[in-house]
């Protein structure tokens, strides 16, 4: 792994190259993989770094700097979908010979061609449009200054135009030492022999099985999962955007697997272990079970089409096959024990009574019983809609999972981009839709909002508005003392001062804001038929601790149910 000094270093010695080749100004969009990069630019007093947060715009903006200066503009911005935003201003900056650099931050290069969250190809990604392409390696410091006085010169020489670097970065992110939770180790090791990809049966056979769904759906994947779950009598882990239901669903498996008590036991996973894991599709949204697969050592085989690799390295054996066909093929006898499922099932039973009584003792509005809400009121036989950040993973643990609704998310590269456009291409099928969505992905697609009011479709957008990206509260990036709490706000909080409700209006769309739980439920339930949009405000700085109650009360009340007080 990068040494974290060394590439913080490296981004200083870059950044401090690009200032003294003349670089006066850095336009830098939020985002976590690119936090050294942000760090280093403003702890740069030479260079002015701006936030902007939809990098599309970052780059006309800095487009228009370069025109009006012929000074080159810097970009930074964070890992996938982000530097796509960045094409239309490089097309033209190459075109009208104005110089541009573009820095965008990548996922380390092992991670490459695996399907780990929020990473595409980014090698090359503007192809003739940049005129110089290098792919950077942090690793050591010294080099940093060099590859600044390159980019600049590539940028400026004529005939000028865009220089762009990718820069892959590695965890932890910011300057301090990051302490990784302590998960219980259940290692089970299989000296099993390789197995028959036609035939998985003799791996399941008779053992505790735990069915884990990632982000893959379809009705012939639901019914053959609800089959082999129930004759093997496996509890299944289903991802929100799975629409994997059915008797066997841990319906609360996000706060399930997480809960732990206070030396980070996890309870659940400790209590009721099972002997192999079945994965299917691409991981999970819940970070604590992949955390879990990743560093268990938990006997795993993942199925999974894709073209793209386990991110977390961690089956056994992988089975580049349609998850569909692999099960159709599998003969297990029906398992007559079902202790260790009832297990599952009644903790799952035990965390929801435990979360409906912990949310309604939040002060509203939360964030947690706002996703409960939305999940439990979204009208029978509609499309919801969620986007990236917090609203998938508030969904995936504390929303319903309904067998009449169907979940759709932008999890390719996780992006906060085209939502509102993504969402009205679904409704445009008829099919009511809600979409469920954070105040920056609303503002990222804020242009949508006229097209939405335009076309009339059935849609209903739901803004939760905590003036800022939340859920940058929940990463090292908030509490590091290497981060100024004044740099924090800027480029990771990210505030705006904006409600959505009346930008809406005056694009002719009906949009209002609701207060109180129950107008949320009704707003939420009624029939969607014509486009409107809700906004709910919440408050950013109480979200963090809404969830730690939320899943301290979880894991008491699982401890509780365990016997294990002491632990806790
Ligand atoms: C196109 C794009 N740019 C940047 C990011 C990095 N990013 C991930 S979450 C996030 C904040 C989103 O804020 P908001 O939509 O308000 O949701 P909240 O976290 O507040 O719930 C950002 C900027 C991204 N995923 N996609
Ligand atoms: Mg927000």
């Amino acid at each position: 792994m990068t040494d974290r000094t060394h590439q913080h270093e490296y981004a200083a010695n870059l950044v401090g190259g690009l200032a003294d080749a003349g670089v006066d100004m850095a336009f830098i969009s939020p985002g976590s993989r690119n936090t050294p990069l942000t760090l280093a630019f403003a702890a740069e007093p030479r260079i002015r770094d701006l936030s902007i947060r939809d990098e599309r715009s970052a780059g006309f903006t800095a487009l228009g700097y370069a025109k009006a200066t012929g000074v080159p503009a810097v970009v930074v911005c964070t890992s996938g979908s982000a530097a796509t935003h960045y094409l239309p201003s490089i097309v033209e900056a190459d075109q009208s010979t104005t110089p541009m650099i573009v820095l965008t931050a990548d996922r380390p290069v092992r991670l490459r061609g695996t399907a780990a969250p929020q990473t595409m190809d980014q090698v090359n990604l503007y192809g003739s449009h940049a005129k110089m392409f290098t792919d950077l390696d942090a690793s050591d410091p010294a080099d940093g200054r060099a590859a600044a006085l390159a980019l600049v010169d590539h940028a400026t020489t004529s005939p000028a135009g865009v220089a762009h670097a990718n820069i892959p970065f590695d965890i932890p992110l910011v300057p301090v030492v990051a302490v990784p939770p302590a998960l219980r180790q259940e290692v089970v090791t299989s000296n099993d022999p390789p197995l028959d990809v036609t035939n998985i049966s003799p791996f399941l056979d008779g053992r505790k099985v735990l069915i884990v769904v990632g982000g893959l759906g379809g009705r012939a994947l639901s019914n053959a999962v609800t089959d082999l779950a129930d004759r093997l009598a496996a509890p299944v882990l289903s991802d929100v955007q799975s629409n994997v239901t059915g008797a066997n669903v841990v319906r609360n498996g996000e706060l399930v697997f997480a809960a732990h008590d206070d030396r980070k036991m996890l309870l659940a996973v400790g209590s009721h272990p099972p002997d192999i894991v079945l994965r299917l599709g691409p991981i999970s949204t819940a970070m604590p079970l992949w955390q879990w697969l990743e560093t268990s050592g938990v006997e795993q085989i993942l199925i999974d089409a894709s073209r793209l690799t386990d991110p977390l390295d961690s089956a056994a054996t992988t089975i580049n096959a349609d998850p569909v066909r692999v099960l159709e093929r599998v003969s297990v006898s029906r398992n007559r024990d079902d202790a260790f499922l009832a297990s599952w099932m009644r903790m799952d039973q035990v965390v929801g009574v435990a979360l409906g009584e912990s949310l309604a003792t939040l002060p509203f509005p939360s964030e947690p019983a706002i996703a409960a809400i939305i999940a439990s009121s979204v009208p029978d036989g509609s499309i919801l809609l969620v986007g990236s950040s917090r609203p998938i993973r508030d969904l995936d643990a504390f929303g319903t999972k309904r067998d009449n609704v169907t979940v759709i998310a932008n999890r390719g590269v996780n992006g906060i981009d085209g939502a509102i456009s993504t969402a009205l291409g679904a409704a445009l099928t008829g099919t009511p839709t809600t979409l469920y969505i954070g105040d920056l992905t609303a503002l990222h697609d804020v242009s949508a909002l006229s097209e939405v009011q335009r076309l009339g479709a059935p849609l209903r957008i739901v803004v939760v508005n905590n003036d800022g990206g939340g859920i940058f509260s929940f990463l090292p990036q908030a509490t590091s003392q290497g981060v100024p709490s004044e740099t924090y706000e800027r480029h990771w909080g990210t505030p705006h001062g904006l409600t959505i409700a009346p930008i809406a209006r005056s694009m002719g769309l009906p949009a209002r804001e609701v207060i109180a739980p129950a107008d949320l439920a009704d707003a939420c339930g009624a029939p969607i038929e014509a486009p409107e949009l809700i906004e709910i405000v919440t408050d950013r700085s109480a979200t963090l601790d809404h969830h730690i109650a939320v899943r301290r009360a979880v894991a008491l009340a699982l401890a509780r149910d365990e016997q294990v007080e002491e632990r806790l």
